[in-house]
């Protein structure tokens, strides 16, 4: 039986065309800024994000910590949704080196935080308070089920910001996917906000890599803390080249995962005792409940049990990711291997 990887779509093996980059790459040493093909991934990301420069880094994790190293100073505090990724699921890793505290406003299911909230949270210059810095908004919102930003939700967001002196950055992982599903370009959506990384090692399908976008003046000093934490690649060039062809070639093809996120939405919606709202569903990323007497580790393990990987949200909740390595048929696959797997319980 052929198994079907819905955990994330970090699961997303190199194409043929990446390998062929690869193999291919023009080298040299990017701690001296000479590997051509960096320079060229850094480029182009700067382009696609409408930023001034960019920073190549290998994973979104370490993007997302030099944002928050490069802005802030150790006992500074930052806001950031209650569902971010930053919080969940990076170790801590603002606080541990950053010293940054993190404060938190409940997202709304959208992935939204209230304006209000934001301006309520940040602190007044007094002596007692920590300053406010930064503030940190994720788009897609990856635990609110993908759900996207808006560009002018975005835009008020970093102007109430910016009023306060707050620097703005976007956790834009999957900023693409937002992009393709609001019918816009990143370089839109991103435009207000001060920093943003994307990931390449996601739905673009690369193996490695993400890219920090800003301000040249921010970009070089990012690029001297990412030395700082060893992140400095030297013949780097040979993983760039894929994400090169992941962004000249993956973006619109995110489409594809998007209909089949919404096409198992719905066919989950038909299945007795699993809990969804389809409608929620905007792009690679569907949340839903199994029926309430099984729970979701139970119920992932019998999945893996019938060749369907899912990967855990909460106690209750269960997140499916589209991605390249899965067509429709799988999609249709793993609703029929779902409906026998509850059948089955319901009798047993
Ligand atoms: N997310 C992974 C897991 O860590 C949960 C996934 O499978 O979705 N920001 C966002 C919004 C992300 O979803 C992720 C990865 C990251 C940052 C971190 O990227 P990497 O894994 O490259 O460090």
């Amino acid at each position: 039986m052929n198994t079907i990887d819905l955990r994330s779509d970090t699961i997303t093996l190199p194409t043929e065309e990446m390998r062929q980059a690869i193999y291919q790459a023009e080298l040299g040493d990017d701690v001296y800024g000479e590997d051509p093909t960096v320079n060229k991934l850094e480029q182009l990301a700067a382009q696609v994000t409408g930023k001034e420069a960019a920073l190549f880094t290998s994973s979104g994790t370490m993007s997302n910590l030099i944002a928050v190293l490069a802005q802030t100073h150790p006992g500074d505090e930052i806001i950031l949704g209650s569902e971010a990724h930053m919080l969940w699921y990076e170790v801590g890793a603002a606080a541990a080196f950053g010293g940054v505290l993190l404060r938190t406003i409940p997202n709304n299911n959208d992935g939204t935080i209230d304006l209000s909230k934001i301006q309520q949270t940040i602190r007044s210059k007094s002596l007692h308070f920590p300053p406010t810095t930064l503030l940190c908004l994720e788009n897609t919102h990856n635990r609110c089920g993908g759900s996207v930003l808006t560009y002018e939700y975005t835009k008020e967001a970093c102007e109430l910001a910016h009023q306060y002196e707050l620097r703005v950055h976007i956790d834009g992982a999957r900023i693409f996917n937002a992009a393709v599903a609001l019918n816009t370009t990143a370089s839109k959506l991103v435009e207000p906000a001060d920093s943003v990384c994307f990931c390449l090692s996601k739905g673009l399908s690369a193996p490695i890599g993400s890219l920090l976008c800003g301000k040249t003046e921010f970009i070089e000093k990012a690029r001297k803390t990412r030395k700082m934490l060893g992140g400095g690649m030297r013949q780097a060039g040979v993983i760039a080249a894929a994400g090169i062809v992941a962004i000249e070639k993956g973006i619109t093809r995110l489409t594809e995962d998007h209909s089949n996120a919404k096409r198992l939405a719905q066919g989950l919606k038909q299945i007795p005792g699993i809990s969804i709202d389809a409608k929620r569903v905007e792009t690679n990323i569907v949340v839903f409940k199994p029926p309430s007497n099984i729970s979701a580790h139970d119920f992932i393990k019998s999945m893996n049990g019938v060749g369907v990987r899912f990967s855990y949200l909460g106690e209750e909740t269960i997140r499916a990711v589209t991605n390249r390595m899965v067509n429709t048929s799988n999609i249709d696959e793993v609703l029929d291997r779902l409906t026998g797997v509850l059948k089955h319980q319901s009798i047993s």
